[in-house]
């Protein structure tokens, strides 16, 4: 099985990602996932923690001469803020300083963020406890996660990519054809969309936001090509690739919303306005030699891809960190009070994308290592080979 965990407090000396269960041989360079950790950073609407920040990894298991051994690869991202932040986020109790072993509390909790909720659940009374690991800081362990997997899918011909399609009220135009290099197209474009005069919009109502003090959602699209049909399953609730998507997707912080395909769209259309009509198209192994004549189902049909793009949408909601605060309760008194305006970001929806991919990128590697895993990439490519050369035979 493939798995990954994450450590790290957004303002601890460092984040840490394991993943366990890569096969060996998967040619792996840090630079590799510089890459991914250089693009989550970006996006209009950062906050200053980013001019901070340069995301790097350091390989500290799993890796030799610049390929994956098959055993857990750990990387440490070390965040560079940590310096400022010694004294508050101390392991060790500073019971003799003036204020206390804890600097800086904060108790006027955030409405719509972890602050209130685990403050209570976990008995503490500094949101500092819960905020820390709540943040989306530990987005970067994930991404580091993902561009490992991404790695092992491109190896085998399987490519993801991501652009926005809605920001803080602005829908973007989808192009009718994508471009094959969907990332180097909206890589380009600061709020990472594919329609230019979207761009412009996005980025006015990102600065008006700024200057209102407030915070701005969106929505990204996650495209898969290059799968094969069959990755998931059918046959059990928790092998349905639709399921396992949506659970990857609404674990990344302040996502509310998944769609695949069409997604609720859907249930406003009869029937036939919704599923996609088969017909023969002899050469396209990955799909059984068959063609839909739409995608509107996304790539998945009974929890199994098709061979079709994957197509998911993510909705984020605005970030719960307001300059201009709403109203809440101060927890150390029991009144009422301005939440804490401490520094974000307005927006982190086009970093969200990149998030979205590496989620993505983590659950299509652990299908395909399903259906085809072997302990190297060379037998996992032996076994894909055959089940293609199958469907060559079945309908080729
Ligand atoms: C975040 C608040 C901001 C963001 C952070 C997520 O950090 P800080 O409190 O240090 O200003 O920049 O995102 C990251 C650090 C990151 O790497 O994405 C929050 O409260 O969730």
């Amino acid at each position: 099985m493939l798995r990954f965990t994450t450590a790290g407090e957004s303002h601890g000396p460092a984040l840490v990602s394991i993943l366990e269960g890569m096969p060996a041989g998967v040619p792996l360079l840090a630079a590799d996932i510089d890459a991914d950790l250089a693009r989550r950073q970006q996006g209009y609407g950062r906050g200053r923690r980013m001019q901070i920040e340069t995301d790097r990894i350091e390989f500290l298991s799993g890796v030799r001469a610049g390929e994956t051994l098959g055993s857990p690869i750990s990387m440490l991202i070390r965040n560079s803020d940590w310096k400022n932040w010694v004294e508050i986020m101390d392991p060790a109790p500073r019971d003799g300083d003036a204020d206390g072993p804890r600097k800086r509390l904060v108790t006027r909790v955030r409405p719509g963020h972890a602050d209130l909720t685990g403050l209570l659940k976990y008995d503490r009374s500094d949101a500092r406890d819960i905020l820390e690991r709540a943040s989306a800081r530990e987005t970067t362990a994930r991404v580091a996660a993902g561009a490992v997997c991404r790695v092992l899918l491109s190896e085998v011909g399987i490519r993801v990519g991501s652009h926005l399609v809605h920001l803080g009220g602005v829908d973007a135009a989808r192009p009718d054809a994508l471009p094959v290099d969907i990332n180097a197209a909206s890589d380009a474009s600061p709020v990472r969309t594919l329609d230019p005069a979207a761009e412009a919009e996005m980025m006015a109502r990102i600065d008006a936001a700024k200057k209102d003090g407030n915070t701005l959602g969106g929505i990204c699209e996650v495209v898969v090509t290059g799968l094969p049909v069959g990755l998931g399953s059918h046959v059990s609730w928790d092998r349905r690739l639709d399921g396992r998507l949506g659970q990857a997707m609404l674990s990344i912080p302040a996502v509310k919303g998944v769609e695949i395909g069409l997604g609720f769209e859907t249930a406003r259309r009869a029937g036939a306005d919704v599923h996609d009509e088969i017909e023969a198209a002899p050469g396209n192994t990955r799909t059984g030699h068959v063609r839909r004549r739409t995608n509107r189902a996304g790539g998945t049909e009974g929890g199994m891809t098709t061979g079709e793009p994957l197509v998911v949408r993510v909705a984020m909601k605005p970030i719960s960190t307001l300059m201009r605060p709403l109203g809440t309760v101060d927890v150390a008194t029991g009144q009422a009070a301005s939440a804490v305006a401490e520094r974000s970001d307005v927006t982190a929806v086009p970093a969200m994308g990149v998030i979205a991919e590496a989620m993505a990128a983590y659950v299509l590697a652990e299908a395909l290592l399903e259906k085809f895993g072997g302990d190297s990439l060379g037998e996992v490519r032996r076994n894909l080979d055959a089940y293609l050369a199958r469907l060559d035979e079945r309908l080729g």
